[in-house]
């Protein structure tokens, strides 16, 4: 991987929830052009871009029915042109979703696939005959709830839709298919972006024949990514697109794969077919019983031995704890109630310091934290929505199922980014396409900017430090004590030298024995004023308290 890959900080912008800049309540990519400067001065160097291409928005943009349209609620190609070129004068770099496991039900090549069996783009999606008794070919579940499989009388077959129904999955198998995907790459690429983060990309090679899924989580349908997930052909179809596409221009390759380990990560790696991927078994470490919506928390063991195994095993990794399908970090790992700000600051050191590449949610330079909704109406997500229903049907109290979405429905981390005191937050003058959180009189960017002390300055401190000391960047990373009760502790070492990363998950002070071996240390940057070392074998580690020292 290059240089400026390996240095790079991302910054992920949700669109319809950054900056509205005609008041409509729907944030747009001027909205985008306008904050470049704040951007630039919180340090991050790339952007990556949720969807905003032509959408029915089902899935809020990740059904797209046009890939070479933008959506005009978030403005023009024009737009977009400009967006690349005063990016790239602030030399940022701009990353576009690539969302090719599926279409929307609305893109003409599904149009027109559904109406024969022998069209042009018949074969361009998924489709099985029904089972002898007119049902669906398996029992897979589709991820947003309700079976993965869609009956359509035109050619009396079914078609797999792993996400929405409106979200069919194509059939990359197909060759036309994929090349139709390679051409609109390349005309992304000839536009100037400077690179993909691709959807759901472990699941495009899928099976010739689909058995059925195990039932898990006590949900209705099979597991809906079984037999699925890195599919015989997915080397095959990456190695191609590189060989059409990727290797013609200096682009950044983020895969989101879910249901990958690490050995079939370090895959997509070694073979230089994608420069990066996100997993997602940290995401897993407070699921239950029902799955990711369980009411359950979760044990910081848990997270830190996740995070050795990929440190060990995977020799880049994207570092995230959030992002727009997620619930909101200082809410999920940290505590967003009397420790916000300095749990906030401790995570921020957990992500950026570690090996790989970091990754900053819009509004985690902040502290925004996840949201109380009162009411199901008051969800925009079709994911929350159809959990909701599934919890009350099976006979959970409609009050414990609100409880229970609310704890990670995915509009936590949508809704918009918090930028000053006024009405509607700065967001927009309009109504708001979801609502505002309640907190942003007390948690917004204006406020940050003024304080020395904030969140914020912190993040443009940490990413500042990277970018001022190789071994941040290079430097392996070894994870020390493994059975600690609160503390995640880690070395970054290169060429001898040595950098030590102490974060604490516990809300309380607590004792920690500095190793015997790193007795010469000068503190890097802590979110504490207090946290000098002087040469003493026991420290004691405030709330929350993330430092860093330089060994040596
Ligand atoms: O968030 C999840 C489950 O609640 C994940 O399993 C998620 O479905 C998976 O990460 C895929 O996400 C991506 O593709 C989806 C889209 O809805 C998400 O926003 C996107 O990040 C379908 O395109
Ligand atoms: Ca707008």
């Amino acid at each position: 991987m290059n240089d400026w890959k390996k240095k790079g900080v991302v910054y992920e912008i949700y669109v319809q929830s950054f900056n509205d800049t005609n008041d409509d309540g729907i944030g747009d990519i001027q909205g985008v052009i306008q904050k470049l400067d704040y951007l630039k001065e919180l340090g991050v160097n790339i952007l990556w871009l949720t969807p905003i291409f032509e959408s029915p928005l089902v899935d809020n943009g990740y059904d797209i029915s046009n890939y070479q349209s933008i959506n005009n609620i978030y403005g023009t190609m024009e737009d977009v042109e400009e967006l690349i070129k005063k990016s790239h004068d602030y030399n940022i770099k701009i990353v576009m979703d690539l969302v090719v496991n599926h279409t929307s039900d609305q893109h003409k090549w599904f149009q027109e696939s559904k109406k024969s069996k022998d069209n042009k783009y018949s074969e361009y999606y998924i489709w099985r005959d029904p089972r002898p008794d007119g049902s669906a070919p398996t029992n897979h579940g589709s991820a947003f709830g309700g079976s993965a499989w869609e009956y359509v009388p035109e050619r009396d077959q079914y078609y797999l839709h792993l996400f929405a129904k409106e979200q069919p999955d194509l059939n990359w198998d197909n060759k036309e298919l994929r090349n139709e995907i390679y051409n609109m790459m390349s005309f992304w690429a000839e536009k100037g972006i400077d690179g993909f983060r691709m959807d759901s990309i472990s699941f495009i090679s899928k099976p010739q024949k689909f058995t059925n899924a195990p039932v898990v989580d006590n949900k209705e349908y099979g597991a809906y990514y079984y037999g699925i997930a890195n599919g015989n052909n997915i080397h095959r179809y990456l190695k191609e697109m590189n060989e059409r596409v990727l290797s013609k221009y200096d682009l950044i390759t983020i895969g989101e794969t879910p249901h990958t380990n690490t050995e079939e990560g370090s895959k997509f790696l070694d073979s230089n077919e994608l420069d990066m991927i996100f997993q997602f078994e940290h995401m897993h470490v407070d699921y239950g019983k029902y799955g990711r919506y369980s009411d359950v928390s979760f044990k910081m063991s848990d997270l830190r031995e996740s995070i050795n195994h990929w440190q060990e095993n995977l020799t880049w990794n994207s570092n995230y704890l959030g992002n727009h399908d997620q619930p909101r970090i200082v809410s999920r790992f940290g505590n967003d109630k009397k420790y916000r700000e300095k749990s906030a600051k401790m995570l921020a050191m957990l992500t950026l310091f570690q090996r790989g590449t970091p990754f900053i949610y819009q509004g985690e330079e902040i502290g925004m934290t996840n949201v109380d909704f009162q009411s199901i109406d008051d969800m925009k997500d079709l994911e929350a929505h159809n959990t909701y229903d599934f919890l009350t049907r099976v006979g959970i109290s409609s009050e414990k199922a609100l409880d229970m979405v609310n704890r990670k429905t995915r509009d936590n981390s949508r809704t918009p980014m918090q930028w000053n005191a006024s009405k509607n937050a700065g967001f927009t003058d309009g109504q708001p396409w979801i609502r505002i959180n309640n907190n942003y009189k007390n948690i917004n960017v204006e406020k940050d900017l003024l304080n020395k002390d904030s969140i914020y300055k912190f993040y443009q401190e940490l990413i500042s430090l990277r970018k001022s000391n190789d071994i941040l960047i290079n430097g392996d990373c070894k994870l020390l004590d493994l059975t600690d009760s609160d503390i995640i502790t880690f070395t970054r070492n290169n060429n001898g030298e040595k950098i030590l990363v102490i974060c604490s998950f516990s809300d309380k002070r607590i004792k920690f024995d500095i190793p015997k071996e790193y007795k010469a240390m000068k503190l890097l940057i802590s979110n504490y004023d207090s946290a000098d070392f002087e040469g003493d074998v026991t420290t004691y580690l405030e709330p929350y308290e993330g430092r860093a020292y330089i060994i040596g």
